[in-house]
């Protein structure tokens, strides 16, 4: 759905995006490779993978008090994808190494909390309508500068939820523990499972995970906390019970199956406090599986809800696609070919057969750094940028495409002398539907040693 035009994206004067135009500038960061993504939905695919995830999560937060909707353009502003959700001005997050902009004031989001806002005030328009629906989730393509690997991509998919609680009075500490009774009341309602639980923290603490003391009591962050975590284990615990079920399905004989365990670690996000992960342990690891935390109270005051708080989590569908049906490459997600795509239908959780295991073939690229870069000085004007590796992997994928499967720093170094510094990144170029040949990888590697020296001024070693 974006237009076709000049070669690179730095030249276009603007962009059109799922039918809307936006003019570009100095800000503008966003290959034509990466809004080829734009418009897929492939969520809205029922017997795509994705999609089946999708609705597997969505049926733990069920209607009426939760609403699930899907968000088409992955434009937003910066006040949206940052401002409103509290990020200071110099968080890493807003660089454009580890972001895309369409240009100076708009993004493709990075996450989905870019529409929490929207979802707030939605709840408090609905509030006659539909005044049993007080949660949300929702699912969309988002898009992140970020490294090439089996489990990174530069497009993938969020899902975020989150439930209010009304307060009986606008002073926000006053009857807190009535708003405390209800979310507990309501937890009450909420199954219970007995699967081991790690949480070895206190839901508060002063320092590391702080209560919004001049907005909440301690006893309803102590009841919002119980409610969001018992949630999300029962949504995490039956994912991973559908996923065990299939791995013995597939191994034909019932197989001896770890006991699930989950475990709460402390998190930060400029938008919850106190703020968690969920952690799963699975195949022998322990996999961070989503984000969550107390929403912050200025946002609900910014959001027309001023009057009530609650709990918000955010997760990467592919992160849990891939384990639910044993998908070994992010990359297959994308895949329009039949082998994959016929392995999926609506409504079942099954192994993914891989089809096919084509040559990996590696080639090393090794350069100095140019001056300014070594001693990591600020870009003054004309002046060199710092090396960012997010630059090199966008080289990559600007020219290898989904013909890269990874690429990692494997040697770095500084002169002793010049203190000049050195890196080498091992590329994996192996595409996922045929053998490549040795013309193929040559070509690219060579544009890829090219635009390094032409983009980012290092010199090949
Ligand atoms: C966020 O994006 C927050 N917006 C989550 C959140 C929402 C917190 C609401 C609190 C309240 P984070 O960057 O950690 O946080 O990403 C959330 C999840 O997205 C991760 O746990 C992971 O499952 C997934 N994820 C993140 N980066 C990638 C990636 N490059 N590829 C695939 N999945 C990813
Ligand atoms: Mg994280």
């Amino acid at each position: 759905s974006a237009t076709s035009t000049p070669p690179t994206s730095q030249q276009r004067a603007y962009f059109t995006i799922e039918g809307e135009s936006y003019p570009a500038d100095q800000w503008t960061n966003t290959p034509d490779t990466i809004l080829s993504h734009v418009g897929r939905r492939l969520y809205l695919d029922d017997n795509h993978p994705l999609a089946i995830t999708r609705k597997l999560i969505e049926s733990q937060f069920p209607n009426p008090v939760f609403g699930n909707y899907s968000e088409k353009t992955p434009v937003v502003t910066t006040a949206q994808n940052f401002d409103v959700l509290g990020f200071p001005p110099d968080h890493p997050g807003r660089s454009r190494t580890d972001t895309y902009y369409v240009n100076e004031k708009t993004v493709l989001r990075t996450h989905t909390s870019a529409h929490q806002q929207a979802y707030f005030q939605q709840i408090n328009r609905n509030e006659q309508t539909r005044p049993e629906e007080v949660g949300y989730t929702v699912i969309a393509d988002v898009y992140r500068r970020d490294a090439i690997d089996r489990s990174h991509y530069p497009v993938f998919h969020q899902m975020e939820g989150a439930m209010l609680w009304k307060r009986p009075s606008p002073d926000p500490l006053a009857h807190s523990s009535a708003t405390a009774a209800k979310i507990m009341a309501d937890l009450d309602k909420l199954p219970r499972h007995d699967v081991g639980v790690e949480d070895p923290n206190p839901t508060i603490h002063p320092e590391r995970n702080p209560l919004q003391a001049e907005h909440h009591s301690a006893e309803e962050v102590e009841a919002v906390g119980a409610h969001l975590k018992r949630s999300l284990e029962n949504m995490v615990i039956r994912i991973f019970t559908e996923a065990s079920k299939a791995a013995a399905a597939s191994a034909g004989t019932p197989t001896e199956q770890e006991p699930l365990k989950v475990r709460w670690v402390e998190a930060y996000f400029p938008f919850t406090s106190p703020s968690w992960e969920l952690e799963v342990f699975w195949q022998g690891d322990w996999l961070e599986i989503l984000g969550c935390g107390v929403i912050k109270q200025e946002l609900l005051i910014n959001s027309d809800v001023p009057n009530r708080m609650g709990w918000a989590f955010g997760l990467g569908i592919e992160r849990i696609a891939m384990l639910l049906f044993n998908i070994p490459d992010i990359r297959l997600f994308w895949s329009r070919d039949e082998r994959f795509l016929s392995q999926f239908r609506a409504g079942q959780i099954a192994r993914f057969e891989p089809f096919s295991k084509h040559p990996a073939c590696y080639k090393d690229v090794a350069f100095w750094l140019p001056p300014a870069a070594v001693t990591g000085g600020k870009s003054a004007a004309g002046g060199a940028v710092p090396f960012h590796e997010n630059d090199v992997m966008e080289i990559v994928r600007g020219i290898g495409g989904d013909l890269v499967e990874d690429v990692a720093l494997i040697d770095e170094f500084t002169h002793p002398k010049t203190s000049r510094k050195s890196m080498c990144y091992r590329i994996n170029y192996r595409s996922l539907e045929r053998t490549l040949t040795n013309e193929e990888t040559n070509g690219l590697h060579d544009q890829v040693r090219e635009k390094l020296v032409g983009l980012l001024g290092v010199e090949l070693r």
